[in-house]
């Protein structure tokens, strides 16, 4: 498939040209007269969608018990249309003993009790549908809770289910004394301690690269990966238009078979102010990476390809949630060999890469960064916040949240938005003492568990002023709603003429445009302080971002962008620019505020 930014049989006169245009423009014009409009390739339902993400728990409770539910996101559905969302993907719904807030599965075929029934999951995707909005799952394919079927099964050697898990005998260093039995290896958990926990049922360890209540699928075990495709199945004849795919450079350990028959060590990391039961104290050699996930992956994709094409349905798409180095990264969206993988593996970059600190120029590096290794005919995507890190406008500054939706909404291909960015949701302060997430409990203290807690970016979703933030009518809620919600709320925000939620919504009206959908794009920093960002197809308007990510004021002259011609004018800004929709802006020298950002729209160059 082409990529967006490259989308070429264009026009001009009668000739036509192929333009191709990564980074730098270079049109070919080989007419005298002027350019036609440029044929447009027609876009697959979600490669140039905003994928929103809920979660689910602290969306919108329907029942007053303090959780959040399906109801609840189904009773919102006008606010995805609203906000002009293509489509929602949801944390996990099934059942689940919420050790790990639903990604611990116990049923892969139901739907979690607090969080209603297979009815109304049935109605919601029938609504979301009904809508245009398109609904992805979370699949959850490294671990199961240990209270699953298969868990209890594999535990108790039933046939069939012996090698679901991966179970190791005791390494037992003196003889056969099985009272100073030890750990194979010194692997460690995601969330602190060894990967190992001892099933005095079976009498091995099993192997959990989460938490003890989360074991790790064996998936060298055919029945495994058999069961894994019959799941998504599932799924798919319930209407799901895709998947959000969790955790995905744990699915392998390394196999004893290849290390002389024992799980070997990994080397330390040398990080010696970490306590050696945390994770960095070891280097993740035999754990995370490992190149036969890969040969997963690729199996779902064609299983996914498949399926659709059996049953003339729209194309089901698969999201890649990796942590991985850039090579790493690129490998999902398929091999060189040709194999297909996810439709793409979630570009982190702006997570993990960028800060409050970052000045243009690391924007404009890590931007270019992903467009260069991508492989090419790949559509890219843009990630700016989830549910396991801090919120965007806390990880950067509260005065950069339409210039950050902004850049997502403008670079190409995929924009992803977690609950509460259009609106400029902020983390919310959770005590040690209302602390519920696994990850801080494991690790952290009263001191120390902000460092490692999930749960300020997990705070319900801010719908109004009143009790609990309209998100539940029960005061008392599963995770304390912040304090902010008094004034940051999307009815307040709707309310007035300038806010972040009128801004978002410009932003996602704008990606209708074939500049946004199959222009080029072009992105440099200016200087220190600001980010440029533009969109061009010849014969259409152009559109750009120009974006002070800096903490002092900033004066650049406009007339350096090549692809810019008067007149300018403002489409939208950040909210407390003194620029507003519809004002002109000069094609020379303007001085953006920290944090301003100007979304220009300009005759095509
Ligand atoms: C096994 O080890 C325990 C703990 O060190 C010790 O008390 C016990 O005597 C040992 N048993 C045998 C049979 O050596
Ligand atoms: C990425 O990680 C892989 C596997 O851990 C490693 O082999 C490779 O050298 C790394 N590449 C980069 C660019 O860091
Ligand atoms: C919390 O843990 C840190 C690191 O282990 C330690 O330095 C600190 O004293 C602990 N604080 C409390 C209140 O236990
Ligand atoms: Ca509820
Ligand atoms: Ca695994």
């Amino acid at each position: 498939m082409a990529s967006l930014w490259k989308v070429g049989g264009i026009t001009v006169g009668v000739l036509v040209v192929v333009g191709v245009v990564v980074g730098s423009i270079t049109w070919a014009v080989l007419a005298s007269r002027g350019p036609s409009a440029p044929e447009l390739r027609e876009l697959d339902w979600w490669e140039n969608t905003v994928i929103y993400q809920i979660y689910p728990r602290s969306f919108k409770d329907s029942d007053g018990d303090g959780v959040g539910d399906l109801k609840g996101i189904t009773s919102e559905i006008e606010h995805f249309v609203e906000s002009g969302v293509g489509a929602i993907w949801m944390s996990p719904i099934f059942p689940s003993p919420m050790v790990d807030f639903g990604y611990d599965i116990s049923d892969f075929y139901d739907i979690h009790h607090e969080y209603g029934t297979m009815a109304d999951f049935e109605e919601l995707v029938e609504r979301a549908h009904q809508n245009g909005i398109r609904v992805l799952l979370d699949y959850v394919p490294n671990h199961a809770s240990t209270e699953s079927e298969y868990f209890i099964k594999s535990e108790a050697r039933e046939p069939g289910y012996e090698n679901y898990f991966v179970w190791a005998d005791p390494v037992l260093p003196d003889g056969n004394n099985q009272s100073i039995r030890q750990v194979p290896s010194n692997w460690l958990s995601q969330f602190g301690g060894t990967v190992w926990e001892w099933s005095e049922i079976r009498q091995q360890y099993y192997l959990h690269q989460f938490a003890i209540e989360q074991a790790d699928f064996n998936f060298r075990e055919p029945a495994v990966r058999q069961e894994m495709l019959k799941i998504m199945r599932f799924w798919f004849e319930k209407g799901v238009d895709g998947f959000r795919l969790d955790a995905l450079p744990h699915l392998f350990e390394a196999n004893p078979d290849d290390h002389g028959g024992v799980y070997p060590d990994e080397p330390l990391s040398g990080n010696m102010w970490l306590n050696p039961d945390q994770i960095g104290y070891t280097t993740q050699l035999y754990i995370r990476d490992l190149i036969e996930l890969y040969d997963v992956v690729y199996e779902w994709r064609d299983f996914a390809d498949s399926w659709v094409k059996q049953n003339g349905a729209d194309t089901k798409i698969l999201l890649a949630e990796a942590y991985a180095n850039i090579s790493m990264t690129m490998l999902y969206y398929g091999d060189e060999r040709s194999r297909v993988g996810a439709h793409f593996p979630f570009n982190f970059d702006f997570i993990t890469s960028l800060s409050a600190g970052s000045n243009a120029r690391d924007f404009a590096y890590v931007i270019r960064r992903w467009m260069t290794y991508m492989p090419s005919g790949n559509v890219a995507n843009w990630v700016f916040g989830n549910h396991d890190n801090n919120r965007m406008p806390s990880r950067f500054r509260t005065d950069m949240v339409d210039g950050l939706n902004a850049l997502n909404m403008l670079l190409p291909g995929v924009a992803i938005t977690y609950q509460g960015e259009e609106i400029g949701m902020r983390d919310g302060y959770v005590s040690w003492e209302d602390t519920v997430d696994v990850q801080a409990l494991n690790q952290g203290n009263a001191s120390n568990y902000l460092q490692y807690s999930r749960d300020p970016a997990r705070t319900p979703y801010h719908w109004d002023s009143s009790t609990s933030a309209g998100f539940s009518t029960n005061p008392k809620t599963w995770l304390p709603v912040a304090e902010d919600y008094t004034t940051i709320n999307l009815r307040a925000q709707k309310l007035v003429d300038r806010s972040h939620y009128k801004v978002y919504q410009l932003l996602t009206r704008l990606r209708s445009t074939a500049t946004l959908s199959h222009g080029s794009y072009h992105v440099e920093a200016l200087n220190q302080n600001v980010l440029v960002l533009v969109r061009h197809l010849v014969t259409y308007d152009t559109y750009s971002l120009v974006f002070n990510v800096g903490t002092e004021a900033d004066t650049v002259d406009l007339a350096k962008i090549s692809l810019l011609q008067e007149p300018l004018s403002v489409y939208t800004s950040s909210i407390h620019s003194r620029r507003v929709n519809g004002d002109t802006v000069p094609l020379g020298e303007v001085t953006l505020q920290p944090g301003e950002a100007l979304v220009l729209r300009s005759p095509s160059a």
